[in-house]
């Protein structure tokens, strides 16, 4: 396209945030195949379900990039981290990579708001909104995992877990969305 229509600084933070979301879906591929090599068949759907989704996402960075006049620069991915030690290890790191993820998303929507770049503003928001149902899903998975393996001599928990992990959205609904 002729005419860009974002600020350098914001098609540099835009472009970082294209590989941050191909290295979210990174790091869930590689805990959806520990959890499938491990048997947690449910965990490992989900997880697989949701590497798919962080890809969607770079994609969206990618096209609006373009869109507004834009050059996407494709990079390396870093290498995914080390597999978690268990399930609950597992939930744990993913909610601490999506509060991650969340401020590199703030950092992106302050940018925006400094630059009065009110497209890359509006752009954004899709993300925070994204970023708030993804750390209430996590959050709440941890919350049943908590219940799960309060007493370790029930592992039949474990395996309503993975059965519930198997069927959770990748959505978290909002209720004042519903309501209104
Ligand atoms: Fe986990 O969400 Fe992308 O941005």
């Amino acid at each position: 396209m002729k005419r860009k229509r974002i600020s350098d600084k914001m098609e540099k933070a835009l472009n970082d945030q294209m590989t941050r979301e191909a290295y979210q879906a990174q790091i869930y591929l590689s805990y959806a195949s520990w959890a499938e090599v491990n048997s947690f068949t449910g965990i490992a759907t989900f997880l697989y379900k949701h590497a798919h989704e962080e890809r969607e996402h770079m994609f969206k960075f990618l096209k609006y990039i373009n869109d507004r006049g834009g050059e996407t620069k494709i990079e390396a991915i870093k290498a995914p981290p080390a597999n978690p030690a268990n399930i609950g290890d597992c939930l744990n790191k993913v909610l601490d990579h999506e509060i991650g993820n969340s401020t590199h998303i703030d950092n992106i929507v302050n940018l925006a708001h400094q630059e009065k770049d009110w497209a890359s503003f509006n752009f954004g928001q899709y993300f925070v909104k994204e970023q708030i149902e993804e750390e209430a899903l996590i959050n709440g998975l941890l919350d049943k995992y908590d219940l799960a393996s309060s007493d370790k001599s029930k592992n039949v928990n474990f395996y309503q877990l993975d059965k519930d992990l198997s069927a959770a959205s990748q959505e978290g609904t909002l209720p004042r969305e519903e309501n209104f």
